[in-house]
This record gives structure tokens, C-alpha cells and sequence, in this order.
């Protein structure tokens, strides 16, 4: 029995919704007056909730000292409570109120405050009498002041006479009975108190008569706090604006995060920090390239470099390097003439895979004196060949011809003659050649030049004619003399030494050249 009984209770509880009603938030609460007549009037006397007895010394009031020229009062509620009504109770020393009375003129001029601090400035005024004469003044007075606060203030001033007529000399808080109504926990309204406050209400709070918030959390707003911050704000009152999300998109409504992540040039939650020196792009996730002029220093944004770039890179974030055949400061430099025209080191010009036919040098900038001989099939090949091969020959033609020049001393002039007159070789040309070779001048070759070839020419012409040398002169050479000679002007002996001609020039020289001699 006892237990469905109790079930029977429960069920009733939840079928009857519990309604309340605006309560007295000030009964017993701390309370505070600005000058005390004596401990048996004190402030705590106007929220015993007793104000039978509106005589001084009926022990239910407050008494307050004389001859002040201000008189303050209040209560504190110990929490901000939804407040909707005062009520005040004034001594009247158990005698009828009217402007014969002897408090009216005390109360005259009085005004009420609910405040967050015990400052009554800082909050709002309820009420402040502008037009009470003694004989208009009510008693007891029954003030609406529908907000949240904490501390209820009630003041009155004698400060700037001359007064209004009926005033008091001096200011007074002689209360019987100060009563806060309003509802007891924080986040419910309604006359009652049973109406749950909007769910985005700043704290919970809302105006206790119709709901509307009394500001809202972050990221909301409206008066009931029913609608997110529009594009680009967020936080309190919507009134923050937005970082540089990325794609100018919007922010996180309450807490401001860009939840995509930043644009150019910023980072942070909120992508409201630039980028570091140093970094750049999207959420700054990007180094500045360290090939600027001054490395890792660049523009946050797009990473363009301050200044130009080292040397060997270019493009706005210096991070290409040089090409169309161009290295150096400001890719302004042309490479040499690298093998197969390949591009140089981009920074420093070096031809990572040697030279062209001619060149040499780490840029492969020096032209190397080389002899060309441009072959029937058009291909160039050094005049190293071409010059070798018939030098070879002279060379035996011209120990046979000494041999011969020993039998029949004759002959090898009678055959110069002869071959003097031959129009058709290109003496002249050929000693163009070879004249036009450096090594002439440093070299043994010279002396075989001027002294052997000639011999040779002279002589050993002839057979030489036979074989392959009027091939050269046929074709090749004249063609050596009529083109490629330029060329050959200017070459680099050089490669001729490196290439063993030195060797050859060296080795057989003196072995032919004695003979000769
Ligand atoms: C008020 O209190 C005083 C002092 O105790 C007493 O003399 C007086 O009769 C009381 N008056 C009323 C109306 O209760
Ligand atoms: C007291 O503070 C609450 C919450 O901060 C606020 O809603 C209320 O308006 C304040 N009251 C006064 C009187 O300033
Ligand atoms: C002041 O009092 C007069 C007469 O009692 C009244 O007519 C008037 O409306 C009042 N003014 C204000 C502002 O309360
Ligand atoms: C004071 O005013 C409120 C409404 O504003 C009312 O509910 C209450 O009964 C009044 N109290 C007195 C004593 O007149
Ligand atoms: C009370 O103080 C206010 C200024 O705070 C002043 O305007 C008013 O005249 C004063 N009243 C009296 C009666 O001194
Ligand atoms: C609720 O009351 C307050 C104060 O009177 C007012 O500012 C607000 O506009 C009212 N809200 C609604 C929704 O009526
Ligand atoms: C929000 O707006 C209210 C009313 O305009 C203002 O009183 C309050 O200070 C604002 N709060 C913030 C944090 O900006
Ligand atoms: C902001 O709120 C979003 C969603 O709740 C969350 O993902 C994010 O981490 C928050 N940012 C910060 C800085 O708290
Ligand atoms: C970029 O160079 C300019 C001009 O020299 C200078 O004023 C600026 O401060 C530099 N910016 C950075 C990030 O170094
Ligand atoms: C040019 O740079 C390349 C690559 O760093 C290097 O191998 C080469 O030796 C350098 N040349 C010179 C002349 O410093
Ligand atoms: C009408 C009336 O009774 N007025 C009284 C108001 O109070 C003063 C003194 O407090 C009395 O002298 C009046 O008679």
C-alpha cells in the first residue's frame, strides 16, 4: 500500500507541472546602511520581513542617524536573480500617512537601484521621485524593475538646496520593510517562473516578463538569441570580425575559427596572425625560398622574393633555375658552348658534360685552335686528321725523296719545278694553315713549316699527288682554304697538344728534322 501510494505521489508530480511564483529574493539577505543610528535599528531590520510595528521603536525598522546630507541603503540578493517588483515599506510611526505625517518629507526625493555591484551607479535605476509632494507620496511604494542584478539600492540626497518644498533638511533611510520580488533561480520567467529562458540567453538570463534574452552567448543574436552571427562575424553580439579564412569563407560563429583553414599569408585558429618572416601561403604553411637575394625573407602572401634572386634562380619565388642556355645573377649570363648545346650549371656556368668540338674551358668559352677539315659529307673533323695523314706521308715521301736526292741529286729539283708550276695545289693555301697555327710560334712545328714542309712540298710532291693528298687537294683542302679557314684563324692549338699532335710534332721532329738537315 505504502509504496503505490508513493507511486501515486510521483505520478501526480509529474502530471502537475511545479509552479512558482515571484518570491521575496531580499528576506534575511546581507544588507549594508550608510549611517547607523544604533545596533537596535539596524540595516537587517528592513528584511526580517516584519513591518507590523511602523513606530521607531517598534523594532521592525531601520533607523537611520541624522543631519546626514545623504542617507543609502541596500541589500544584497548574494546572486544576480531575475528581479520584477520593490516593495517598500517607510516608517510612518504607526500614524496615518498623509502630508501632515511626520516621515513624508524624509522620503521625498528617494530613488531605487538594482546594481551587479554595490556601487549604485553601475547599475540601473528603477526609480527616482521627481514630483512626490508630502501629500502624494505613497506608502508603501511598489516599484517594477524587471532585471537581473544583485545588490537593490535605495538612496535619497539632501546635496543641492535649495529643495523642493515639503523636503526634509537632511537625508533619511528609515525603511520597515524593503521586499525584492522576483524568481528564484537564474534561467526561467514568466510570472510564474516557469518558463525556461532561450537556450543561447547570455548566462542563461532572460527578461523575466517575456523571454527576450538579456544578451545571448557567443556566436548568436536576435532577441531571443535564436539566430548564428552572420557571414564574417562571430563571437559576442556577433561584433568580432572574422580572420582571413581561406576562400574569404566564413568563421566558426562562436569561437571565430576558421575551420578550413587560413588564406595567404596568415595562421592561428583564427587566421588572424600574419606569417612569420620567413613563411608564406596558405596557413603559412610555405618556406620563403632560400634562394632570394635575401634568403628566406619573401613576401607573406605569394612568396615573392624581396629583391632579386641569388645567382642562378629566377621567377618570383627564385625557385627556377636559370635555363635557356642563361646562368648566373639574374639568369643574364649565356652559357658557354656546352656539349651538345646542353644548358650549363645554372648558377655557375659550368658545362657539367664538357664541351663542344673547339671548346674548353669550365664554361667552355675558350675556343680551342683547332684545324678543321669539313669531309665530302659534310662533317667537320679536326685539322688534326686532316694534317697528320698527309705530314705522314711528306714525312716518307720526303726520306725517300733524300734517299733519291743521295742517288741522282737532280731530281727532286726538276720535280719542285715542275711542281711549282702546278696550279692546281694550293700551296699557298695550305701554308695558310698551318701559319695560322699558334704552335708555329712555340712550337718545333715552325721550323718544319718553313724549312721541311716546304722541303717536302718541293720534293715529294709528286707522290704525294698519287695518293691521297691530291684527294685533299681535290677537295677537302681546298675547301679548308676557302671556308674553314677563318675559323682555323682563331682556333686553340691547344687541343692539337692535348691531343698528341705535340707528340707527334715532338717525336718525329727530331728524327725527320735531323735527317733533313
Ligand atoms: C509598537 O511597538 C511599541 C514598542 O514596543 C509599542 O509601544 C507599540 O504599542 C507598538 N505599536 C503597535 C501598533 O504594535
Ligand atoms: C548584471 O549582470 C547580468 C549578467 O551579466 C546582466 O544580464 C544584467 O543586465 C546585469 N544587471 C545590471 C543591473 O547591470
Ligand atoms: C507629477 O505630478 C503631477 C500632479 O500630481 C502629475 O500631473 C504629473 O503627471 C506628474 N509628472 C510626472 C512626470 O510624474
Ligand atoms: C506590486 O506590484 C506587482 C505588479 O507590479 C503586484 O503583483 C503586487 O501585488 C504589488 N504589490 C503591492 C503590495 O501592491
Ligand atoms: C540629489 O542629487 C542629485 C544629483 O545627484 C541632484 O540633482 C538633486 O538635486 C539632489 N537632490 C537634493 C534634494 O539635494
Ligand atoms: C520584452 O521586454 C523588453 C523590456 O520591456 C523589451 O525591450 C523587449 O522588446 C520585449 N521583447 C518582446 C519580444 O516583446
Ligand atoms: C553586446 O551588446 C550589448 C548591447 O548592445 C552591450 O551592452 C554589450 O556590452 C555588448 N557586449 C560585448 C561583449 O560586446
Ligand atoms: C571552435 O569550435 C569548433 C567547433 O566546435 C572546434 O572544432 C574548434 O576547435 C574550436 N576552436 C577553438 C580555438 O576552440
Ligand atoms: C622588402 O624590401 C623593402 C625595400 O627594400 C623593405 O622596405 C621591406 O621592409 C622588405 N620587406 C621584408 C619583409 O624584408
Ligand atoms: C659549378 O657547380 C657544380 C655543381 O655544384 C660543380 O660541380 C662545379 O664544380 C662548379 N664549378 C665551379 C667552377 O665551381
Ligand atoms: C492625519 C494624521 O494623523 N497626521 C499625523 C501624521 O503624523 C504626524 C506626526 O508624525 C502627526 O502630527 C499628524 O497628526
Amino acid at each position: 500500500m505504502k509504496t503505490s501510494a508513493a507511486l501515486l505521489v510521483y505520478l501526480l508530480g509529474l502530471l502537475i507541472p511545479i509552479v512558482l511564483a515571484y518570491e521575496n529574493l531580499a528576506l534575511n539577505k546581507p544588507t549594508w546602511q550608510q549611517y547607523p543610528f544604533g545596533t537596535n535599528w539596524g540595516a537587517d531590520k528592513a528584511v526580517d520581513g516584519r513591518f507590523t510595528n511602523l513606530s521607531a521603536w517598534g523594532g521592525q525598522c531601520v533607523i537611520s542617524a541624522g543631519d546626514k546630507s545623504t542617507g543609502e541603503w541596500r541589500v544584497d540578493l548574494e546572486a544576480i536573480r531575475s528581479v520584477h517588483h520593490i516593495f517598500i515599506q517607510f516608517v510612518t510611526e504607526n500614524k496615518p500617512w498623509d502630508e501632515n505625517n511626520y516621515s513624508t518629507d524624509r522620503f521625498l526625493g528617494f530613488s531605487v537601484y538594482i546594481s551587479n555591484t554595490t556601487n549604485k551607479e553601475d547599475g540601473v535605476l528603477c526609480f527616482r521621485d521627481t514630483n512626490y509632494t508630502r501629500a502624494t507620496i505613497p506608502n508603501p511604494v511598489n516599484i517594477t524593475c524587471p532585471y537581473n542584478g544583485r545588490n537593490v539600492i535605495y538612496y535619497n540626497n539632501r546635496t543641492h538646496s535649495p529643495y523642493p518644498s515639503g523636503y526634509s533638511n537632511y537625508a533619511y533611510s528609515d525603511l520597515c520593510e524593503v521586499e525584492v520580488y522576483g524568481c528564484p533561480t537564474p534561467g526561467i520567467y514568466g510570472e510564474s517562473c516557469s518558463i525556461q529562458c532561450p537556450q543561447n540567453c547570455q548566462e542563461g538570463r532572460c527578461h523575466i516578463l517575456n523571454g527576450t534574452c538579456l544578451g545571448c552567448v557567443s556566436g548568436y543574436i536576435g532577441q531571443i538569441c535564436d539566430k548564428t552571427c552572420d557571414d564574417q562575424m562571430y563571437g559576442v553580439n556577433c561584433s568580432q570580425k572574422c580572420g582571413a579564412c581561406v576562400d574569404n569563407g566564413a568563421c566558426h560563429h562562436i569561437n571565430g575559427s576558421c575551420l578550413k583553414g587560413c588564406d595567404k599569408g596568415y595562421h592561428g585558429q583564427k587566421c588572424d596572425q600574419e606569417c612569420s618572416e620567413g613563411f608564406h601561403g596558405y596557413n603559412c604553411e610555405e618556406k620563403c625560398s632560400l634562394t632570394c637575394e635575401i634568403p628566406g625573407r619573401c613576401d607573406r602572401i605569394i612568396g615573392r622574393c624581396n629583391g632579386s634572386c641569388l645567382a642562378g634562380w629566377k621567377g618570383s619565388m627564385c625557385n627556377q633555375e636559370c635555363d635557356d642556355n642563361k646562368f648566373g645573377q639574374g639568369c643574364a649570363e649565356a652559357c658557354g658552348n656546352c656539349a651538345n648545346d646542353e644548358q650549363c650549371h645554372h648558377i655557375n656556368g659550368t658545362c657539367l658534360n664538357g664541351c663542344k668540338l673547339g671548346y674548353q674551358g669550365q664554361q667552355c668559352k675558350q675556343e680551342v685552335e683547332l684545324l678543321y677539315i669539313t669531309n665530302p659529307d659534310g662533317n667537320k673533323c679536326a685539322a688534326f686528321y686532316g694534317v697528320l695523314v698527309p705530314f705522314i706521308f711528306i714525312v716518307f715521301c720526303n726520306i725517300g725523296c733524300a734517299i733519291r736526292l743521295i742517288r741522282t741529286r737532280d731530281v727532286c729539283n726538276h720535280r719542285n719545278q715542275r711542281k711549282k708550276t702546278d696550279a692546281s695545289v694550293p700551296n699557298a693555301t695550305y701554308d695558310h694553315v698551318e701559319i695560322n697555327s699558334r704552335a708555329e710560334e712555340n712550337s718545333g712545328y715552325q721550323d718544319l713549316g718553313n724549312s721541311d714542309y716546304h722541303e717536302l712540298g718541293n720534293s715529294d710532291y709528286h707522290e704525294l699527288g698519287n695518293s691521297d693528298y691530291r684527294e685533299l687537294g681535290n677537295s677537302d683542302y681546298r675547301e679548308l682554304g676557302n671556308s674553314d679557314n677563318r675559323e682555323l684563324g682563331n682556333s686553340d692549338y691547344l687541343g692539337l697538344e692535348n691531343s698528341g699532335y705535340l707528340e707527334l710534332g715532338e717525336m718525329s721532329k727530331p728524327a725527320v728534322y735531323e735527317k733533313l738537315k
